[in-house]
């Protein structure tokens, strides 16, 4: 156990003290933000980000949560619809002044995974305690402002040439590492193309767990181009069979959808599963648990990073803030704002700053602006709920 963790067991239970405070309106914005160009996994292509906003007012200020789910389960099986049931019918009635984060969140374990719409609200009741108390979120948690590192993740693309300039436009802007994605028939040979024009580029590949064992052989070849890691190649349910291939790689494999909280990642990490964990703190659940993964992973010498849902401002500014905490040693996928939208709701947008690094956001809570003009411009409907 190094210092670290204390430090994570520290701030855990402070933050756990936080209390609830009054709560005086709560209201659901669903939003459509169309992206600048089409993002492509094995599963799926989005051409638009459809977001559920939560905003959680209090005392005159106002605590917002983006949830990451889609309209759609084609990353998980958490939809917007599913995310805004599970809050309004079972996990907001808990939410009441007098208790404490800790207590609320025990609460939240009664309902079954959700982790997505579990962590909307986290987000919010942080943002407000932050804004409450006129910390940035980081402090808040505990931890130290610092430049956090930049990543890109690329959507699958048409063509290898497509590929070269995307990840091109990448390495000028100053990226910090390149994500590419793959899938069946857009794999060795798209990585080949890419290292050989790229030989000293940190870079990885995500297949969104469209291989099976059989491709092992297959998969083997891609140990020959130095990649940092190959995120989730198999399906999100197949922990064991990770383990399998993993033996057989010396690449590092890297979770991503296979983990929805610490005991997921201590199954992965014991069966050797995985050697790096990618955290998503808006699906395993918030911030909180997502502290709690880094600390297992720190204690277990895996390395984490924090993904992203190509999140509109709010939940960008969440990811950034959460970075700053023990254990990300790793660039995650934490990239500009202009890669998805001509504008975003919040200001200011993110920006790479000098050398790639990304500067945390100054202001108090998540510390960015919501605009609420930009708002209601892409504001599908809105549900007042208390
Ligand atoms: O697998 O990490 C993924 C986006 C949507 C769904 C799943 C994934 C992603 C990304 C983009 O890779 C990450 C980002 O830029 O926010
Ligand atoms: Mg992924």
């Amino acid at each position: 156990m190094g210092i670290g963790t204390r430090i994570d067991d520290d701030n855990l239970a402070r933050l756990e003290a936080l209390p609830i405070g009054p709560i005086d309106g709560i209201e659901f914005v669903t939003v459509r933000l169309p992206f600048v160009s089409p993002f492509g996994t094995s599963n799926h292509t989005w051409t638009c980000k459809e977001a559920l906003l939560l905003q959680i007012v209090s005392d005159g200020l106002f605590g917002w949560g983006e949830c990451v789910a889609d309209p759609d389960p084609f990353y998980a099986y958490e939809t917007t619809t599913t995310a805004r049931h599970i809050l309004k019918d079972f996990l907001l009635p808990f939410v009441q002044r007098g208790t404490t984060l800790g207590a609320l969140l025990n609460q939240f374990r009664r309902v079954r995974g959700h982790g997505m719409a579990k962590a909307t609200v986290e987000n919010a009741l942080l943002d407000l305690a932050a804004k409450r108390a006129d910390v940035p979120l980081h402090a808040l948690l505990g931890y130290p402002r610092k430049p956090i590192m930049s990543g890109i993740s690329i959507g699958l693309q048409d063509s290898v040439e497509m590929l070269l300039s995307a990840v091109a436009e990448a390495v000028g802007t100053g990226y910090h590492r390149v994500k590419m994605k793959i899938a069946r028939g857009r794999d060795v040979e798209w990585v080949r193309a890419v290292r050989e024009r790229f030989p000293r580029i940190r870079l990885m590949v995500d297949a969104n767990g469209d291989y099976d064992l059989d491709a092992a052989d297959h998969l083997q070849q891609l140990d020959a181009f130095n990649l940092m890691m190959i995120e989730q190649p198999l399906s999100y349910s197949d922990i064991a069979r990770h383990a399998h291939l993993q033996r057989r790689f010396t690449t590092p494999i890297c979770l991503d959808e296979s983990i929805h909280g610490e005991a997921d990642a201590v199954t992965a990490i014991e069966l050797g599963a995985c050697r790096i964990i990618n955290i998503k703190q808006g699906r395993v659940g918030g911030l909180l648990e997502s502290i709690r993964i880094a600390r297992a992973c720190a204690a277990r010498g895996v390395d984490v990073w924090s993904g992203g849902m190509d999140e509109t401002g709010i939940g960008r500014a969440v990811n950034i803030h959460l970075q700053t905490a023990d254990g990300f040693t790793l660039p995650g996928d934490t990239s500009e704002t202009r890669r998805y939208f001509r504008e975003d709701l919040v200001d200011p947008p993110v920006s790479l700053g000098q050398d790639g690094f990304i500067d945390v956001p100054r202001g108090p809570g998540i510390g960015v602006i919501v605009l609420s003009e930009r708002v209601a411009r892409y504001e599908l409907e809105r549900e007042r709920v208390r």
